[in-house]
């Protein structure tokens, strides 16, 4: 297969809820969709760098940069594509900018299935054709508006509801929440807003009997994350620090968590997300695919890895309405047993809308060969 061009269209779209973390609000997603032409069939992956570096140190703009400066050429000017695992190997002397690689490698992944007749699920070896599903709730202004987001997401069928906690924001809240949804399975996410001299709050968190605590601590931090993980019986559940295998491998061994949460975006494409997950699988260690408000484009994409054998846990994947009144593709549902479907018609299984893309679109460049 020839990549013959590579287009990059920003959208935007006004999300349902804003959507509070201990790093920020989010009131919009805006996102680069990334496709590849390949003559006969295109592919569509996304690029889920945020408009600020708070999450990680990618932001939008320099996403875009990276691509229409080094990735696109980097793949347009390789030549034939013998297998989706050569676009990484075209970029690896770029260092780092793991979303903007993911986002071109999806494209290309997208496109290589559709070419191939596969789904996207199949080609890297899924194994379920319906996914459990769990809803990240962001920090809201008082415990009942929380409660009552919470229990529209239980009655929809959700099976495991995450709590971003920040703090001040933490063990009464959490308390509250454990009080009035006793059997709840309950998670907690601190996107890295901690230092281990706050242990205390984790220990008592430790008394509500939760799923697991996600990234308490600093991103560069395995070893206060092993110091912490030894005292506490919950599993410590990493995201942002966990950005390649060798990251997993180095947290396994220390004993930094036990669970790992799988982003293909912050681990620099869906292929380096599956040799995570394998790793764990070896490690003992269960994973879940987070989110990252992902319109259907790379919703997509992380439903197909939560098809994966290793991918136990319920994870970040909600339904389309959960974010958007109106997404870009076809839509995402949660049924009532809180699971999802697996895509299966080939590569991703939906395509963005010609007419709703138009709409959301913000700017857009087209590098061709
Ligand atoms: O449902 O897609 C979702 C959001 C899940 O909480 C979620 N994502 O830290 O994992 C996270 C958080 C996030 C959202 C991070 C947006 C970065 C940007």
């Amino acid at each position: 297969m020839r990549v013959r061009a590579i287009e990059l269209v920003e959208v935007g779209l006004p999300l349902v809820r804003p959507f509070r973390t201990s790093f920020g609000e989010e009131h919009d997603k805006r996102a680069i969709l990334v496709r590849a032409d390949a003559g006969d069939v295109q592919g569509w992956g996304e690029c889920v760098a945020a408009e600020e570096p708070r999450y990680s140190d990618e932001w939008l703009d320099g996403a875009w940069e990276v691509i229409e400066r080094w990735l696109a050429p980097a793949v347009l000017d390789g030549g034939e594509i013998d297998d989706p695992h050569d676009v990484a190997a075209r970029a690896s002397w770029i260092r780092g900018h793991r979303m903007a690689k993911a986002a071109v490698e999806a494209a290309v992944l997208d496109a290589w299935t559709r070419a191939e007749g596969v789904s996207v699920s199949q080609w890297l070896g899924g194994v379920r054709d319906r996914i459990p599903c769990g809803v990240s709730v962001g920090i809201a202004p008082t415990v009942e508006a929380m409660l009552e987001e919470i229990r529209g997401y239980l009655a929809a069928g959700y099976q495991r509801v995450k709590l971003k906690i920040e703090p001040g924001r933490d063990v009464q809240v959490v308390g509250a929440m454990r009080e009035a949804l006793p059997d709840t399975p309950l998670s907690v996410d601190a996107n890295a807003a901690y230092t281990l001299a706050q242990a205390p709050v984790f220990e008592a968190l430790d008394e509500l009997g939760l799923v697991m605590i996600e990234q308490p601590l600093d991103h560069e931090d395995l070893a206060d994350h092993a110091r912490l993980q030894a005292r506490v019986r919950t599993p410590i559940c990493l995201d942002e620090s966990i950005r390649s295998t060798a990251d997993a491998r180095a947290a396994f061994e220390l004993g930094a968590c036990r669970v790992v949460n799988i982003k293909p975006g912050r681990v620099g494409g869906a292929l380096e997300a599956v040799r995570i997950q394998e790793a764990a699988m070896q490690a003992g260690v269960p994973t879940w695919i987070g989110g990252m408000l992902e319109t259907g484009v790379g919703r997509a994409l992380n439903v197909a890895l939560a098809s994966l054998p290793g991918v136990t846990m319920p994870g970040d994947t909600s339904a389309s309405a959960r974010y958007f009144h109106q997404d870009l593709t076809e839509l995402f549902v949660v049924s009532a047993d809180g699971t999802m479907a697996v895509p299966q018609g080939p590569g991703i299984g939906v395509e963005p809308d010609p007419d709703r893309l138009r709409a959301c679109t913000i700017r857009s460049t087209l590098i061709e060969r």
